[in-house]
């Protein structure tokens, strides 16, 4: 018997912690743990996130909103630390049942709207503005959004895991998650190879959402993978991903709820424009640098 193998028992319990990063947040039930009221801030949209990948996709949008002139979409980002468990406090799971950020508020109306899955998110958002859902690719725009949504926990919970998170490495999982990671790598390099932009000649949600994951792990900033994927001969992917970096709405929109990295890369909350300028880390506590 190898170190991998394992004979199931007849019903799975929950007996010990698994292992590895993160092991200590998992548990086999929803819900909340302990009674904790969300904060709420001054503008409509009321976020409560963490600069992960799915995090990055509604900041960048709402950045990229906010670029457009939209002010509607000025936004409070509260900071939500997934390690520490903040995500199973009562008010967090009232606004998200499943428990993972991001989780969006709209308190812009009479009733406030909850809105989870940062697909949806993105959706609701894109629709609630009329921006980056171009009428022309709308359907295209659709199916690379839920092809994200679909494809990328085979790149986090099935690539990033077992390479770079569980508590050692196994070669069956690593092949067969890289090998998926790679197919969708060559999915992403031959649509940008004929296209500008994910879904068409137009940047959109699509891009946004599949930049946070895809274009980030080709820039070489998720699981300290690029040589084993060999990120960089996906050249059209490098082409895209280097552009949509460039935009000034981004790189803002990385840097909201953002726990690590520089200090001046940081801004653990967002409530005002200006925060950008004022409240990243490296100017909040100084010493530290
Ligand atoms: N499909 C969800 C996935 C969200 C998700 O997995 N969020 C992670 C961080 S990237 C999380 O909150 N994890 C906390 C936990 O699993 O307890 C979405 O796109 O919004």
């Amino acid at each position: 018997m190898t170190k991998d193998e394992y004979t199931p028992p007849k019903v799975w319990t929950w007996e010990q912690e698994s292992g590895g990063q993160f092991a200590s947040i998992n548990r086999p039930i929803a819900g909340a743990t302990h009674d904790k009221d969300l904060p709420v801030g001054k503008h409509p949209l009321q976020l409560y996130s963490l600069a992960t990948p799915n995090g990055v996709k509604v900041t960048v949008m709402l950045e990229e909103l906010l670029a457009l002139g939209h002010t509607g979409a000025e936004y409070d980002a509260w900071l939500i630390k997934i390690g520490d468990g903040d995500q199973f406090g009562s008010g967090f799971v009232e606004v998200n049942p499943n428990s993972k950020i991001p989780a969006l508020m709209d308190r812009s109306g009479s009733t406030p709207v909850r809105v989870f899955e940062s697909g949806s998110i993105l959706l609701y958002l894109a629709e609630k503005f009329g921006a980056f859902l171009p009428d022309a690719d709308r359907v295209e725009v659709m199916n690379w959004l839920f092809w994200q949504m679909g494809s990328a926990p085979y790149l986090g919970g099935g690539f990033g895991h077992f390479y770079a998170y569980a508590p050692y490495k196994m070669q069956y999982p690593i092949d067969r998650f890289s090998m998926e990671t790679k197919r969708q790598l060559d999915v992403l390099e031959r649509q940008l190879a004929e296209r500008p932009y994910i879904a068409g000649e137009t940047y959109s949600i699509a891009d946004m959402a599949i930049w946070a994951w895809y274009g980030q792990l080709a820039l070489g900033r998720l699981y300290s993978a690029a040589e084993f994927l060999d990120v960089e001969s996906y050249t059209s992917m490098q082409r895209w991903a280097k552009d949509i970096d460039a935009r000034p709405a981004v790189s803002r929109g990385r840097m909201v709820n953002r726990t690590f990295g520089e200090p001046e890369t940081q801004l653990h909350e967002r409530h005002d424009a200006g925060d950008f300028e004022t409240q990243t880390q490296d100017k909040l506590n100084p010493a530290a640098d």
